[in-house]
């Protein structure tokens, strides 16, 4: 079996650098995208993420003919879905872009082609996506139905790379390929192998998902355990910061930091997909995600305690008079990501409930989003020297070593 022609469905985060990773390997690769915008972009040779290095890549891949982006889905050898699982309602998993996906490539589908699901997905999903390929594909046999003889082999291969190090990690972390059968398996191992140095870890289907959503919840549980400790060490009076560090160097424990909550698409939504399915066991998993959803609020009542606090300090001075900075946006340092990142919801109340003046300093944006148009951008030292209250909510680098001196400061990243 080989892949001379391999189709990427949806080009995001995950979709877009996998495509042009297989064509700087001499593949020949049809992305395909629902967004015409983003289909232009791209064969123009330019991006719509932002991805340190990734325009270079795409850039050759356009250039040099490898690969090509459609919003129509084309026949290939091998076809990988990187669309997006959010949740909806009460926290169910909405598979309805995997469900479109799967139908768009099923109609293409020939004999030995090969379908892998890289979606973060619920348990089961994989399974599913199979049943809507067969349910469009009568005429071709499927794993689920006929093993090891299908026609078309399917594989759950999760993504696991870092936003920011995404074409480094994609080349060298581990991959685990949950294959629907032995075969299945081996011809994803085949594929992936085009790129990857790291190893590439055979298991079943249901075990991959499980595996990226246990990453995930692993993650978030331990950072609940660090925002818990922040309000219990807030109470206590003890620098939570210093006690992490503390606590650290016995040789098996390892926490993570506190923040203002946890942001981004993965994190903070994967924890769900267990929750749902098995929501008596998934009793920890659940509390994860209360507690750190519920940390922004806390960090508020901070700064509502911290207006008051001036004002008793400054009788002179009304609420209208007090000015408040907020620094960072992005959901972690580094970064202009807005997306589902607790700075911006925590930036965005402020600026309904407080009367005075609102600075915010993201240096990685260059305009303020709509949410938070009623504020002013500044740099950096403006903010520190207007300010009356100075709540840091991102780690940026640049944020570092730049103590802000005036006013009352709430450090929820504890840089300062
Ligand atoms: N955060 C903290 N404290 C910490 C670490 C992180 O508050 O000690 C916060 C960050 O500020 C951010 C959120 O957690 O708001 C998530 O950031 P992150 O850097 O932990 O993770 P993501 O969402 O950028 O990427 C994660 C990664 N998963 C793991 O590290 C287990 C990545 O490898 C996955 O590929 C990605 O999710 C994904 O796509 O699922």
């Amino acid at each position: 079996m080989t892949f001379e022609t391999i189709s990427v469905v949806g080009l995001g985060y995950i979709g877009l650098p996998t495509a042009a990773v297989f064509a700087s390997r001499k593949k020949k690769v049809i992305g395909v995208d629902i967004n015409q915008r983003a289909v232009d972009t791209i064969n123009r040779g330019e991006i719509h993420i932002v991805e340190p290095d990734l325009d270079i890549v795409v850039h050759a891949a356009v250039t040099d003919g490898y690969l090509r982006a459609t919003t129509q889905a084309e026949p290939a050898d091998a076809f990988l879905i990187a669309v997006p699982t959010p949740f909806k309602g009460d926290h169910e998993p909405d598979l309805s872009y995997i469900e479109s996906a799967s139908k768009a490539i099923a109609s293409v589908l020939k004999k030995d082609d090969l379908v892998i699901l890289e979606s973060t997905s619920p348990v089961g999903a994989t399974e599913q996506m199979a049943a809507w390929l067969a349910e469009v594909r009568p005429d071709l046999s499927f794993p689920q139905t006929h093993g090891e003889d299908s026609d078309i082999r399917i594989a759950h291969c999760p993504e696991r790379v870092l936003p920011g190090h995404v074409l480094r990690e994609l080349v060298q972390n581990d991959r685990v390929i949950g294959g629907m059968t032995a075969k299945c398996s081996a011809a994803a191992v085949k594929l992936y192998k085009t790129f990857v140095e790291g190893e590439c870890v055979i298991t079943n289907a249901r075990t991959a998902e499980m595996c990226k959503l246990t990453e995930n919840s692993f993650r978030d549980v331990n950072i609940a355990f660090a925002n818990e400790l922040s309000i219990i060490c807030d109470k206590l009076e003890i620098n939570v910061w210093e006690l992490i560090r503390l606590a650290n160097r016995h040789p098996r424990v390892n926490i993570l930091q506190p923040g203002p909550g946890v942001g981004g698409h993965c994190i903070a939504v994967d924890p769900w997909f267990i929750v749902s399915k098995t929501p008596e066991q998934a009793r920890l998993i659940r509390t994860a995600r209360e507690v750190n959803d519920s940390k922004p609020l806390w960090v508020l009542d901070k700064v509502k305690l911290a207006v008051a606090d001036f004002l008793q300090a400054n009788p002179e001075k009304t609420a209208n008079e007090v000015t408040i900075a907020c620094f960072g946006l992005a959901f972690k340092p580094d970064i202009d990501d807005l997306r589902e990142s607790p700075a911006m919801m925590i930036a965005k109340q402020v600026l309904a409930s407080h009367l005075g003046t609102v600075l915010i300093v993201e240096p990685n944006i260059s305009e303020l989003p709509d949410d938070v148009m009623g504020a002013t951008l500044v740099d950096f030292d403006s903010a520190s020297r207007d300010a009356d209250i100075q709540l840091l909510l991102v780690d940026h680098s640049s944020f570092k070593g730049k103590v802000s001196r005036q006013g009352l400061i709430i450090d929820t990243r504890g840089i300062w």
